[in-house]
């Protein structure tokens, strides 16, 4: 029987582990990416490994999220990295040199191998045939020390497209069909190829806008085929010698097959507040929109940016719209500059930003109170805009330019011909803002330097036989982790000082939580559905272990913060019957009785202490997790097997 595409990566990297969906495997890890937001702490992680210099073919330490820089913490943060980065052979893709999956994408990504990134949209690099992962930063430290990335072996689900997409449908279309179709939890524990003959109508930026939104779908990861596309996209990078052809056989099997018709498609938007709110464009025609964003790492592509340019041509937006355009690169910005688009975007009125994450992470760029948002973004969680009350729509940078000209939520087939772009022959090659690390000689002398921002990490301590504690918050479905720990301006310059963080956890959903919980000593969450998705952030898993929690009791997780947690020391748990979520209450003490035994037994008895009802819950811990959580995370692991 042949094999899907991404069985082929996974089996030419497979270090442990059978190819059998549901048993964990150990990959080979070719290349690490990291952004400063989680990089921080991924660092320190990786020095306190003892590792003199990385083992992978290529890691690259990007600086995107933070750059803000409205005091001391951001640009000690930045130095911390640039020093350890050099020291430790990892190349530093400077402040302004743009959102680490755009610019991996355009310089470094390498079909047909493995990449893991301490961001949950590095699956971005599937756009050129990578198998790319998103994953916690101690993860990614681990694979840059040599060591293996363990996942449970996916399923695989195949999306067939057919046709062709019609004028000002695009891409994030395709993005939003699938999340209409699989919802926020529908790609869990699953791959997604792309394949069919309507993939050979999509250039390698359109590929990359469809699986850096496959993160919202909860799929482990999204993967297009490498082709002459492919080819032809890094020949114009320059790096024609990094192509080589991979797809699935013809006979490969698939657990699930969806076909989608790209030319049946409507420009479609995701509603506030979760990113699989899909409704048509037209459906929501006439409502007054106050901004537009149009950039981050799902739509800010040199393709993007020409089309935006194109549609805005003398025109001006409208009065009572602020508009921002943030490019994903310094290659993307500068190509905008020298065929004069980048004119045209700014004689419109619009904004520019810098090349960054920004608004996308609440780095400024804030809605006003109540203000309507219509962003080319992946993400509309409440609150990540940095207004709590706002209300953002997703939509495509078509749609996007439509309604910063109109005022209002428009359906851009309304406004006349459809732009015609194509990509360069030759992108402008500029990596003088990727420096270089130390050679192993010169690395002896360089001095990691560390400014007062960066604190400790909590404390953790191996596994007891029973945990009682209160039950210091319940939640329901489809948590985010930007509501366990937030991100904005204000927070995120703090990601490398869980002690000030830890202020802010779940403040989105309960204001008290911090307090209570540090009061309390111990505690348990109890959550709905898919606990954790979105963020690959650690500090969701870092900053509530610091405030004393135990275990999180869930009807079920996200996988990559299922495996932050366990990463942490903290008991990831099932309810055996999620009917039992309802027999449980904040406030009440629990326990968790004989752990040792029940670990390895898959199933865990949790007594209501107040109700005295006993309540089985479930975990399918692997040995290795296992013994992670028993000697109290994955560090102190680490440490006791060096
Ligand atoms: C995000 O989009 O939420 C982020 C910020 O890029 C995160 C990483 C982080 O929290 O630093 C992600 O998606 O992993
Ligand atoms: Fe940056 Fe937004 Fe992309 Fe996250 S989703 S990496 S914050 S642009």
């Amino acid at each position: 029987m042949g094999l899907t595409l991404a069985q082929k990566i996974i089996k030419n990297h497979l270090v442990g582990g059978t190819m059998k969906a549901g048993e964990e495997i150990a990959l080979k890890i070719d290349q690490t990416l990291t952004q400063d937001a989680t990089g921080t702490m991924a660092y320190l992680e990786f020095e306190a490994m003892g590792i003199d210099r990385v083992r992978t073919e290529k890691s690259v330490a990007y600086i995107d999220h933070n750059t803000l820089q409205s005091g001391f913490e951001n640009a000690d943060d930045h130095r911390y990295i640039q020093t350890v980065a050099k020291k430790h052979g990892i190349y530093f893709s400077r402040p302004g040199n743009g959102i680490c999956h755009q610019v991996h994408l355009e310089r470094f990504g390498v079909p047909g191998k493995t990449l893991i990134g301490s961001d949950s949209h590095t699956p971005t690099g599937g756009g050129i045939g990578m198998l790319a992962f998103g994953a916690g930063g101690l993860d990614v430290a681990v694979a840059m020390g040599g060591g293996a990335y363990y996942i449970t072996m996916p399923r695989m689900i195949r999306v067939n497209l057919t046709g062709k997409l019609n004028p000002f449908v695009t891409a994030k279309d395709v993005s939003l069909e699938i999340l209409r179709i699989l919802s926020v939890k529908g790609g869990v524990g699953s791959i997604i190829e792309w394949g069919g003959e309507g993939i050979k109508t999509l250039s390698v930026p359109e590929r990359a806008t469809i699986t850096n939104m496959g993160t919202e779908l909860g799929a482990t990861t999204s993967i297009f085929p490498s082709d002459e596309i492919t080819k032809a996209f890094l020949k114009a990078q320059g790096r024609e010698k990094d192509y080589q052809p991979i797809s699935a056989d013809p006979d490969a099997m698939y657990d699930r097959v969806i076909e989608i018709d790209l030319s049946a498609l409507k420009p479609l938007i995701a509603c506030p507040h979760m990113p699989d709110n899909v409704v048509t464009v037209e459906s929501l025609k006439g409502t007054k929109v106050d901004q537009v964003c149009i950039g981050s790492c799902t739509n800010s592509s040199l393709l993007d940016l020409l089309k935006v340019a194109a549609m805005l041509k003398g025109k001006t937006v409208a009065p009572s719209v602020s508009v921002s355009v943030s490019p994903g690169s310094r290659q993307v910005l500068s190509m905008l500059a020298d065929c004069g688009a980048l004119s045209d975007i700014l004689a419109s009125g619009a904004r520019l930003l810098e090349c960054a994450c920004g608004p996308c992470i609440g780095m400024g760029f804030s809605p006003n109170s109540g203000g309507v948002s219509l962003r080319t973004f992946n993400r509309n969680f409440e609150g990540r805009s940095g207004t709590r009350d706002a209300k953002v729509y997703l939509v495509s940078p078509e749609t996007a330019v439509a309604a910063a000209l109109t005022g209002e939520i428009t359906d851009p087939r309304l406004l006349g011909e459809a732009p015609v772009v194509s990509l360069p022959e030759q992108f402008r090659i500029d990596d003088s803002a990727v420096l270089a690390p130390a050679t192993p000689e010169e690395a002896k002398t360089v001095e990691v330097l560390r400014g007062p921002n960066i604190k400790e990490f909590p404390k953790t301590k191996p596994l007891d036989e029973s945990i009682s504690a209160e039950l210091t918050l319940k939640v329901g479905d489809n948590i985010t982790t930007d509501h366990i720990m937030p991100a904005g301006s204000k927070i995120l310059p703090y990601r490398s000082n869980i002690p000030y963080l830890s202020k802010f956890c779940f403040a989105v959903c309960d204001e008290s939580f911090a307090e209570r919980s540090k009061a309390a000593g111990n505690g348990f969450v109890v959550g709905g559905e898919n606990y954790g998705q979105g963020s690959s952030r650690e500090h969701a898993a870092l900053v509530p272990l610091y405030l004393g929690v135990r275990a999180v009791i869930a009807k079920s997780f996200a996988r990559i913060h299922a495996a932050n947690l366990i990463n942490a020391g903290i008991l990831p748990l099932t309810f055996s019957n999620p009917a039992d979520y309802d027999k449980l209450n904040q406030g009440d003490c629990l326990t968790l009785n004989d752990l040792k035994k029940g670990m390895k037994e898959g199933k865990i008895m949790l007594t209501n202490e107040k109700t005295g009802e006993t309540i089985p819950l479930v975990c399918s811990y692997t040995d290795r997790q296992r013994e992670i959580l028993l000697a109290g995370g994955l560090l102190a692991y680490t440490k006791a097997s060096n």
